[in-house]
């Protein structure tokens, strides 16, 4: 046959097994073989049923992505299905790891599918900014149910093989040699005979769809979806389903997705899905990594509890220590208690959490952090704190043990130089609640052995997290960056901008929440801290924490919070600071436009991502778009700031920062070298 499919005849029953690692991609030098192969096994007498397995660590995991955006060669997956539903002989998919987008699309061409325990099986393409294109939005309603489809492909959250079984989407569920269930299966199917239906003309698991309850789910996750695309289109194909035709409804799948394919927003949400494995390379792919079994954490507060969760969930033994046995105890407790809200919600059983549980050891003795491999301190944000915490873990540490700080902000290569294992520190810098926000920016000091980095980003991909590798700066990347996105708030609300006006300027951007409304959630008191450690004023953000204004912890911050609730209404009292503090300072209130604020906001955010790179702090412009993507909610239908740039217009961008440089001599307006030089060039690479 070819490299990437191969057949074996096992006494009538054939198996094509597909080989394309890594994951199977359904590559054109993977279809073509696969049409052929089944053609003739179609008409070959000699063969009484077809298994399709895969070779390798999973079952197809979709298209290539890779691929789209070019022209189609045929034959495409719609052909290879449809032909699949000609075949009259009995057809099985034999999937382990995942069978996801055109893959699970290629297992519902078949009559049958069978699973291993452990696969899972999903539609993800709306994470792509696209929907099934493969026949997934008409063919899986029909075998699992309007409501469950839509669930699946809206979310694009894979399922397991037992719920997958319990909802039709598999017949049978294997542990072992699933090849070899497969082909008994097949056989035994052969044997008892057809007719044999294809799921296009089966409509078991359509039966008596609740349209008016079909469409209050749908436009509910239309309000979720923020403004993306997809979803909303997901939604109308697997309605499609219900409403029309299989080939009506097919066909306008094919035009719903030839739609999303060539949109921005597909672009960027595919940019990050290679950008977030991008970022996990580092030069010098085989550097060994060290052993890493058990993890310290010190400092058993809300981002040490959350990092010790982190790596507990992902099988660590873990070693959380704090000064005394009450902040321990609290710590613990807090640990406990976020995994009963899990059990509640059914997300863990009980048995895990007492597993889990069981991994932590509390201590108040740094002896007891001597036999772990990673030592991570999440203690208060100062440096004479951290540099005490070093020392004493230089005394006890076992050598090849690596040191590793939760800071925010401060110099990591100040900490390494203070202690005599520089080569062994770095910075793992979790977002909170690090036990949920998937971001780690990963910063690599000065003295940081390359071993030292290899080994915390593998640990990274095992505990679940997006790593980014970047410089030391102050902020790093993210921090750094929203330091410039912020640094015209206060400039825009004296000069008329009201905090509602710019949260919706962000809200309809497709941001979660605009900046005062994110500064009242994590509390104006942290940055106010900041500020005064640094010798920093902001006039608003002050004065509100003068009064005591931190914020929803507070009640009142930028918002007025009524008890409990989590949306802030506009408080006429900030108003009406606002408008005294402008008067003193002589500033006459204007209408400034939500372009205006887009320019002295997101350009500056755009700009300093420049500069980072330029220093050579962030690698690549995408591991910039990942930081912001995952850790600040930058939407992912533009890709980040930095592919955002692309579709904003560079050059715009530069000239309108030079008119606001101008205007203010403000430095963040200042273009960077390397923005100018992406606007002539349209890329962020500093050489050609
Ligand atoms: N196409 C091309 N390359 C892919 C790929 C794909 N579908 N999936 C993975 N890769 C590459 C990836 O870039 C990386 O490359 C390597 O494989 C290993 O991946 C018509 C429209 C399967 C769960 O969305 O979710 O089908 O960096 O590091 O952590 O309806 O890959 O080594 O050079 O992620 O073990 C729908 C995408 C496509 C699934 C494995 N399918 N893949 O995770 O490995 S659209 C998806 C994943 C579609 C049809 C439509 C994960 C994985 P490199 P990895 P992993």
């Amino acid at each position: 046959m070819s490299n990437s499919v191969s057949v074996v005849n096992e006494n009538g029953v054939a198996i094509v097994t597909i080989d394309n690692p890594p994951v199977n991609a359904l590559s054109f030098h993977v279809r073509e073989p696969l049409m052929q192969a089944l053609v003739d096994l179609r008409d070959d007498a000699s063969v009484s049923a077809i298994v399709i397995a895969c070779a390798g660590r999973t079952f197809v995991a979709g298209a290539d992505i890779t691929e789209f955006g070019k022209p189609v060669q045929q034959p495409d997956l719609r052909a290879i299905v449809a032909m699949l539903e000609t075949i009259a002989k009995p057809t099985v998919a034999a999937i382990h790891g995942t069978a996801l987008g055109g893959g699970l699309e290629l297992a519902l061409g078949c009559h049958f599918r069978v699973a291993d325990a452990g696969a899972r099986l999903g539609l993800p393409e709306v994470k792509l900014g696209l929907l099934p294109g493969g026949g997934g939005t008409v063919r899986l309603p029909r075998v699992v149910g309007a409501a469950k489809a839509l669930k699946m492909i809206v979310s694009g959250t894979p399922i397991g093989a037992n719920e997958a079984h319990e909802a039709g989407l598999v017949d049978a569920v294997f542990e072992g040699d699933l090849v070899t269930h497969a082909v008994n299966f097949a056989r035994e199917i052969a044997r008892k005979g057809g007719p044999f239906t294809p799921v296009r003309d089966r409509n078991d698991g359509l039966g008596e769809t609740d349209l008016a309850a079909f469409d209050a789910e749908a436009a509910d996750l239309a309000r979720k979806a923020r403004g993306l695309e997809a979803p909303v289109a997901c939604a109308q194909a697997v309605r499609n389903a219900l409403t029309l035709p299989f080939d009506e409804a097919l066909a306008a799948e094919r035009a719903l997705f030839a739609k999303l394919v060539a949109s921005d927003q597909s672009r960027a949400q595919r940019h990050l899905f290679f950008a977030e494995r991008e970022a996990a390379k580092l030069p010098g792919k085989d550097t060994p990594k060290r052993r890493t079994a058990r993890v310290g954490v010190i400092g058993a507060g809300t981002m040490g509890g959350g990092i010790a969760m982190a790596f507990a969930n992902g099988g660590f033994s873990v070693t959380l220590l704090e000064t005394s046995a009450e902040p321990l105890q609290r710590g613990l407790g807090m640990i406990e208690k976020n995994y009963a809200v899990s059990v509640s919600r059914g997300s863990l059983t009980e048995d895990a959490k007492r597993q889990r549980l069981a991994q932590f050891e509390g201590s108040t003795d740094y002896a007891d952090l001597a036999d772990c491999d990673l030592i991570i301190e999440a203690v208060f944000e100062d440096m004479a704190v951290k540099k005490q915490v070093f020392g004493k873990l230089d005394a006890i540490a076992k050598p090849g043990a690596i040191l590793a700080t939760n800071t925010s902000y401060l110099d990591i290569n100040e900490i390494a130089g203070s202690i005599s294992r520089p080569q062994d520190v770095l910075g793992l810098h979790f977002f909170s609640p690090a036990n949920v926000m998937k971001l780690l920016e990963i910063v690599r000091a000065d003295r940081t052995a390359p071993d030292a980095l290899a080994t915390v980003v593998d640990l990274a991909r095992r505990i679940g997290k997006v790593a980014v590798v970047v410089g030391v700066c102050h902020g790093f990347v993210g921090n750094r960056m929203l330091a410039a996105r912020g640094s015209e708030s206060e400039a825009l609300l004296l000069e008329g901008a009201t905090p509602s006006q710019i949260d919706k300027v962000f809200t309809d951007f497709g941001w979660p929440m605009g900046p005062f409304q994110m500064g009242d959630l994590a509390g104006l008191d942290i940055g106010w801290r900041n500020r005064k450690a640094r010798g920093l004023t902001a006039v608003i953000a002050d004065t509100l924490c003068e009064l005591g204004r931190f914020g929803q912890k507070t009640g009142r911050g930028f918002y007025l919070y009524e008890a409990g609730a989590r949306a802030g209404l506009p408080d006429p009292e900030v108003e009406a600071l606002i408008r005294d503090k402008a008067a003193e300072k002589g500033v006459a209130p204007r209408a400034i436009s939500a372009e205006e604020i887009i320019e002295r906001t997101l350009y500056p955010l755009v700009n300093e991502g420049a500069k980072i790179l330029e220093e050579k702090i962030a690698v690549r412009a995408s591991d910039i778009d990942v930081v912001w993507a995952n850790g600040y909610g930058f939407p992912i239908g533009k890709g980040g700031p930095m592919f955002w740039a692309g579709l904003e217009g560079p050059a715009k961008i530069v000239e309108r920062l030079d008119q606001w440089h101008q205007r203010t001599g403000k430095d963040v307006f200042k273009p960077a070298p390397l923005l100018k030089r992406m606007a002539e060039t349209g890329s962020w690479k500093a050489e050609a």
